[in-house]
Protein backbone atom coordinates (compact mmCIF):
# COMPACT_ATOMS: atom_id res chain seq x y z
CA UNK A 1 0.00 0.00 0.00
CA UNK A 2 1.42 3.28 -0.99
CA UNK A 3 2.21 5.25 2.28
CA UNK A 4 -0.20 7.87 4.23
CA UNK A 5 -2.77 6.09 2.88
CA UNK A 6 -5.78 6.08 4.59
CA UNK A 7 -7.39 2.91 3.27
CA UNK A 8 -11.40 1.87 4.35
CA UNK A 9 -12.87 -1.05 2.55
CA UNK A 10 -15.90 0.21 1.58
CA UNK A 11 -18.02 -2.80 3.05
CA UNK A 12 -20.44 -2.75 0.53
CA UNK A 13 -18.43 -3.18 -2.41
CA UNK A 14 -16.42 -6.34 -2.00
CA UNK A 15 -16.18 -9.42 -3.94
CA UNK A 16 -14.50 -10.17 -7.52
CA UNK A 17 -14.06 -6.77 -10.00
CA UNK A 18 -17.20 -7.09 -13.15
CA UNK A 19 -17.69 -4.29 -14.92
CA UNK A 20 -21.68 -3.37 -16.01
CA UNK A 21 -21.64 -3.43 -19.78
CA UNK A 22 -24.71 -2.82 -19.53
CA UNK A 23 -24.46 1.02 -18.11
CA UNK A 24 -27.56 0.58 -15.93
CA UNK A 25 -28.36 3.53 -14.30
CA UNK A 26 -26.18 5.88 -17.10
CA UNK A 27 -27.65 9.23 -16.66
CA UNK A 28 -26.37 12.39 -18.96
CA UNK A 29 -25.50 15.91 -17.71
CA UNK A 30 -26.36 18.03 -20.37
CA UNK A 31 -24.05 21.11 -19.31
CA UNK A 32 -25.22 23.29 -22.58
CA UNK A 33 -25.22 22.51 -25.92
CA UNK A 34 -21.68 22.05 -26.67
CA UNK A 35 -20.55 20.17 -23.73
CA UNK A 36 -21.88 16.77 -21.66
CA UNK A 37 -20.91 14.89 -18.38
CA UNK A 38 -22.09 10.86 -18.53
CA UNK A 39 -22.52 9.53 -14.80
CA UNK A 40 -22.98 5.90 -14.41
CA UNK A 41 -23.18 5.04 -10.64
CA UNK A 42 -21.16 1.29 -9.87
CA UNK A 43 -20.18 0.50 -13.24
CA UNK A 44 -17.25 -1.33 -11.81
CA UNK A 45 -18.66 -3.50 -9.23
CA UNK A 46 -15.80 -5.44 -6.54
CA UNK A 47 -14.18 -2.00 -6.38
CA UNK A 48 -12.46 -2.60 -2.80
CA UNK A 49 -10.44 -5.50 -4.99
CA UNK A 50 -9.15 -3.01 -7.86
CA UNK A 51 -8.08 -0.29 -4.98
CA UNK A 52 -6.35 -2.65 -3.31
CA UNK A 53 -4.44 -4.35 -6.26
CA UNK A 54 -3.85 -1.12 -7.57
CA UNK A 55 -2.70 0.70 -4.12
CA UNK A 56 0.03 -1.47 -3.51
CA UNK A 57 1.40 -2.76 -7.15
CA UNK A 58 1.28 0.77 -9.39
CA UNK A 59 4.49 2.54 -9.60
CA UNK A 60 3.21 5.75 -7.50
CA UNK A 61 5.08 9.25 -7.99
CA UNK A 62 4.30 12.32 -6.82
CA UNK A 63 5.18 14.83 -9.58
CA UNK A 64 5.69 18.71 -9.40
CA UNK A 65 3.35 21.17 -10.67
CA UNK A 66 3.50 25.00 -11.69
CA UNK A 67 1.23 26.67 -9.32
CA UNK A 68 1.80 30.58 -9.56
CA UNK A 69 4.94 30.33 -11.31
CA UNK A 70 6.02 28.30 -8.66
CA UNK A 71 7.25 24.37 -8.55
CA UNK A 72 5.24 22.54 -5.98
CA UNK A 73 4.41 18.74 -5.31
CA UNK A 74 1.15 17.79 -6.90
CA UNK A 75 -1.17 17.09 -3.65
CA UNK A 76 -1.73 13.39 -4.61
CA UNK A 77 -0.39 10.05 -6.10
CA UNK A 78 -0.08 9.16 -9.55
CA UNK A 79 1.21 6.36 -11.77
CA UNK A 80 -0.02 5.86 -15.78
CA UNK A 81 0.13 2.88 -18.03
CA UNK A 82 -0.27 2.65 -21.85
CA UNK A 83 -2.50 -0.19 -23.47
CA UNK A 84 0.17 -1.29 -24.96
CA UNK A 85 2.25 -1.54 -21.73
CA UNK A 86 2.74 -5.36 -20.69
CA UNK A 87 2.84 -4.30 -16.82
CA UNK A 88 -0.48 -2.88 -18.04
CA UNK A 89 -3.39 -4.03 -15.57
CA UNK A 90 -6.24 -6.46 -17.34
CA UNK A 91 -9.09 -5.03 -15.74
CA UNK A 92 -7.95 -1.44 -17.08
CA UNK A 93 -7.27 -2.59 -20.82
CA UNK A 94 -10.87 -4.33 -20.44
CA UNK A 95 -12.21 -0.79 -19.06
CA UNK A 96 -10.29 0.93 -22.10
CA UNK A 97 -11.96 -1.56 -24.64
CA UNK A 98 -15.69 -1.07 -23.30
CA UNK A 99 -15.13 2.67 -23.41
CA UNK A 100 -13.61 2.48 -26.84
CA UNK A 101 -16.88 1.00 -27.89
CA UNK A 102 -19.77 2.83 -26.41
CA UNK A 103 -18.34 6.15 -27.30
CA UNK A 104 -16.45 5.05 -30.77
CA UNK A 105 -12.87 6.11 -29.66
CA UNK A 106 -9.39 4.40 -28.74
CA UNK A 107 -8.78 4.98 -25.48
CA UNK A 108 -5.65 3.38 -25.13
CA UNK A 109 -3.69 5.26 -21.79
CA UNK A 110 -4.89 5.14 -18.05
CA UNK A 111 -3.18 7.85 -15.33
CA UNK A 112 -4.74 6.36 -11.73
CA UNK A 113 -5.02 9.05 -9.13
CA UNK A 114 -4.40 8.47 -5.84
CA UNK A 115 -6.02 10.68 -2.72
CA UNK A 116 -4.96 9.46 -0.05
CA UNK A 117 -6.81 11.54 2.41
CA UNK A 118 -9.49 15.12 2.26
CA UNK A 119 -5.77 17.12 2.03
CA UNK A 120 -5.36 15.56 -1.47
CA UNK A 121 -6.48 17.36 -4.30
CA UNK A 122 -6.73 18.83 -8.03
CA UNK A 123 -7.13 22.57 -9.07
CA UNK A 124 -9.80 23.55 -11.15
CA UNK A 125 -8.32 22.94 -14.63
CA UNK A 126 -9.20 21.34 -18.07
CA UNK A 127 -7.53 18.15 -19.39
CA UNK A 128 -4.44 19.07 -21.17
CA UNK A 129 -5.37 16.48 -24.31
CA UNK A 130 -7.64 20.49 -25.15
CA UNK A 131 -4.33 21.73 -25.93
CA UNK A 132 -3.59 19.21 -28.65
CA UNK A 133 -6.72 17.69 -30.00
CA UNK A 134 -10.64 19.30 -30.57
CA UNK A 135 -12.92 18.31 -28.11
CA UNK A 136 -11.12 15.36 -26.11
CA UNK A 137 -12.79 13.06 -23.99
CA UNK A 138 -11.89 11.81 -20.50
CA UNK A 139 -13.35 9.33 -18.74
CA UNK A 140 -13.01 8.44 -14.95
CA UNK A 141 -13.64 5.45 -12.64
CA UNK A 142 -13.69 6.34 -8.57
CA UNK A 143 -12.63 4.12 -6.23
CA UNK A 144 -12.37 3.83 -2.65
CA UNK A 145 -14.26 7.21 -0.68
CA UNK A 146 -16.60 9.67 -2.11
CA UNK A 147 -15.26 13.13 -2.93
CA UNK A 148 -17.02 15.88 -4.31
CA UNK A 149 -16.20 16.45 -8.24
CA UNK A 150 -17.49 20.18 -8.59
CA UNK A 151 -17.91 21.73 -12.77
CA UNK A 152 -18.14 25.43 -13.55
CA UNK A 153 -17.76 27.50 -16.81
CA UNK A 154 -14.20 28.56 -17.91
CA UNK A 155 -13.50 31.57 -16.62
CA UNK A 156 -16.43 31.91 -14.06
CA UNK A 157 -16.31 31.11 -10.26
CA UNK A 158 -19.47 29.86 -9.45
CA UNK A 159 -20.09 25.90 -9.51
CA UNK A 160 -23.09 24.55 -11.39
CA UNK A 161 -22.58 20.86 -10.83
CA UNK A 162 -21.17 18.67 -8.51
CA UNK A 163 -21.08 14.61 -8.20
CA UNK A 164 -19.77 12.40 -5.63
CA UNK A 165 -18.00 10.08 -7.49
CA UNK A 166 -16.86 6.79 -5.74
CA UNK A 167 -16.97 2.94 -5.52
CA UNK A 168 -16.95 2.11 -9.11
CA UNK A 169 -18.80 4.74 -10.17
CA UNK A 170 -17.60 6.28 -14.60
CA UNK A 171 -17.57 9.79 -15.15
CA UNK A 172 -17.18 10.22 -18.35
CA UNK A 173 -16.55 14.07 -19.60
CA UNK A 174 -17.29 14.84 -23.53
CA UNK A 175 -18.09 17.48 -26.16
CA UNK A 176 -16.33 21.05 -24.98
CA UNK A 177 -15.88 19.70 -22.04
CA UNK A 178 -12.43 20.45 -21.13
CA UNK A 179 -12.25 23.95 -23.48
CA UNK A 180 -15.07 26.03 -21.88
CA UNK A 181 -15.57 24.06 -18.53
CA UNK A 182 -13.40 23.49 -15.90
CA UNK A 183 -13.54 20.35 -12.80
CA UNK A 184 -11.77 19.79 -9.35
CA UNK A 185 -11.68 17.64 -6.58
CA UNK A 186 -11.61 20.27 -3.88
CA UNK A 187 -9.28 19.30 -0.25
CA UNK A 188 -12.32 18.51 2.32
CA UNK A 189 -12.09 18.90 6.43
CA UNK A 190 -14.12 15.73 6.75
CA UNK A 191 -12.57 12.77 7.91
CA UNK A 192 -12.45 10.62 4.65
CA UNK A 193 -10.82 7.72 3.41
CA UNK A 194 -8.44 7.11 0.44
CA UNK A 195 -10.00 7.54 -2.94
CA UNK A 196 -8.85 6.72 -6.23
CA UNK A 197 -9.77 7.87 -9.74
CA UNK A 198 -9.14 5.76 -12.64
CA UNK A 199 -8.31 8.41 -15.41
CA UNK A 200 -8.66 6.88 -19.16
CA UNK A 201 -7.64 8.97 -22.15
CA UNK A 202 -7.43 8.64 -26.34
CA UNK A 203 -4.17 9.74 -27.42
CA UNK A 204 -5.55 10.41 -31.03
CA UNK A 205 -8.52 12.27 -32.24
CA UNK A 206 -11.86 10.87 -32.33
CA UNK A 207 -13.29 10.12 -35.91
CA UNK A 208 -14.57 13.79 -37.18
CA UNK A 209 -12.31 15.57 -34.80
CA UNK A 210 -8.32 16.96 -35.49
CA UNK A 211 -4.99 17.73 -34.29
CA UNK A 212 -4.76 21.22 -33.10
O1 LIG B 1 -9.84 12.46 -9.74
C1 LIG B 1 -10.70 12.84 -10.53
O2 LIG B 1 -11.86 12.44 -10.49
C2 LIG B 1 -10.35 13.85 -11.58
C3 LIG B 1 -8.93 13.75 -12.02
C4 LIG B 1 -8.58 14.77 -13.05
O3 LIG B 1 -9.34 15.63 -13.40
C5 LIG B 1 -7.25 14.73 -13.66
O4 LIG B 1 -6.39 13.94 -13.23
O5 LIG B 1 -7.00 15.52 -14.61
Amino acid sequence: MAEGVLWQPSLVDGGEPSIDVSYDGLRRLTLDDRSWVDYCPGWLSGSDAVFESLASSARWQQRTVTMWDKQVLEPRLTAGWSTESELAPPLLNEMCGLLSQRYDICFDSVWVNLYRDGQDSVAWHGDRHRLTMTRPMVATVSLGARRKFQLRRRGSTTIEHALMPGVGDLVVMGGECQNEWEHTVPKTARAVGARMSITIRHSKPAYGETWL
